[in-house]
């Protein structure tokens, strides 16, 4: 049975997501934010149901689509925001952008800018675990497009074969930049691809944060209890364009319309009063106290000094 509190705490952080993003887009559009950067709106119950499932001290791995995972997982939005305005305060003092964020603190091993590169990356992070004995799992996030990259493959054949405590979750968001996953992929379901690797593959509306939460709890279990890794496959929809340079003409706007009825988050919010889990006065608290935190994340970061050229290569080994 989930709790209160939990649940709360899902909504706040899908919230958090979201409004990060829409602040991001704002700067984007006020040119106060430069390079690029690729939106999450949309997809914000995976990563959600996905982070509730594990423990602190687990470790997750992330995309290039990497704001809503870093926040899922406990991520400052602070730091964050200044990373992506390019500030010393930022996590990586602001020389690395939307996509080079890493908190080892937090368990977050990592953005990638390499379509895929997180998995191969994950996946030595649970072989370190299985060596270690620590009881760690790490949750391995990648989108439809990076499961046909070779890295998906070996990683998954070598986590089977050693019985790795990884979840891989495939957020199918429909596309890989403008190619639909039909064009792209042999099997429009990506949970398919476990059977090659001898693992349990699951498909989860990945718009319903309960569900990915409850399908992502059994393969931490199994990964927990030794018995290896899992895929899943979670169903969502990205609402933006690909990256900022995305002018959005290979897909209707009808198509958008039809996923943004089906938004996780208003549709966890009717859950929660549906089954009087919290008001509608309470949800609105928690919508004024995210706000204020975005407010304050972006007045913190445009107030961050900026680097100084001094040492500006800091860091820089090739
Ligand atoms: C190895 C590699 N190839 C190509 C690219 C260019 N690229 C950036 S994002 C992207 C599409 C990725 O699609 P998907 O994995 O489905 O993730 P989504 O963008 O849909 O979240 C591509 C091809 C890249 N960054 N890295």
């Amino acid at each position: 049975m989930i709790s209160r509190d939990k649940m709360l705490w899902m909504l706040r952080k899908m919230l958090e997501i979201r409004r990060f993003e829409e602040k991001v887009d704002e700067l984007f559009k006020a040119n106060l934010m430069w390079g690029t950067c690729h939106l999450y709106i949309g997809e914000e119950a995976t990563a959600v149901g996905a982070c509730a499932a594990i423990e602190e001290k687990d470790y997750i791995t992330s995309t290039h689509r990497g704001h809503g995972h870093c926040i899922a997982k406990g991520g400052d939005l602070n730091k964050m925001m200044a990373e992506l305005l390019g500030k010393e305060t930022g996590y990586c003092r602001g020389r690395g952008g939307s996509m080079h964020i890493a908190d080892v603190e937090s368990g977050n091993l990592g953005a990638n800018g390499v379509v895929g590169g997180g998995i191969p990356i994950a996946t030595g992070a649970a072989l370190s675990s299985k060596m270690k004995k620590d009881g760690r799992v790490t949750l391995c996030f990648f989108g439809d497009g990076a499961s046909n990259q070779g890295v998906f493959h070996e990683s998954l054949n070598l986590a089977s074969i050693w019985k790795l405590p990884v979840v891989y979750i495939c957020e199918n968001n429909q596309y890989g930049m403008s190619v639909p996953v039909q064009k792209a992929s042999a099997v429009v379901d990506i949970a398919e691809k476990s059977r090659a690797y001898n693992i349990p593959g699951e498909i989860v509306d990945g718009n319903d944060v309960l569900s990915v939460y409850a399908v992502v709890k059994k393969a931490v279990e199994r990964a927990r209890k030794g018995e290896g890794p899992s895929l899943i496959e979670c169903k969502t929809y990205r609402w933006m364009g690909h990256s900022k340079s995305d002018a959005n003409v290979y897909r209707s706007k009808e198509e958008i319309k039809s996923w943004k009825e089906k938004c996780p988050i208003r549709r966890f919010e009717e859950y929660l009063i549906n089954n009087r889990v919290a008001s509608e006065q309470e949800i609105e608290k928690i919508k004024r106290e995210v706000e204020e935190y975005i407010q304050k994340a972006e007045e913190f970061a445009l107030k961050s000094p900026e680097p100084s050229i001094d040492g500006i290569s800091d860091g820089v080994y090739a």
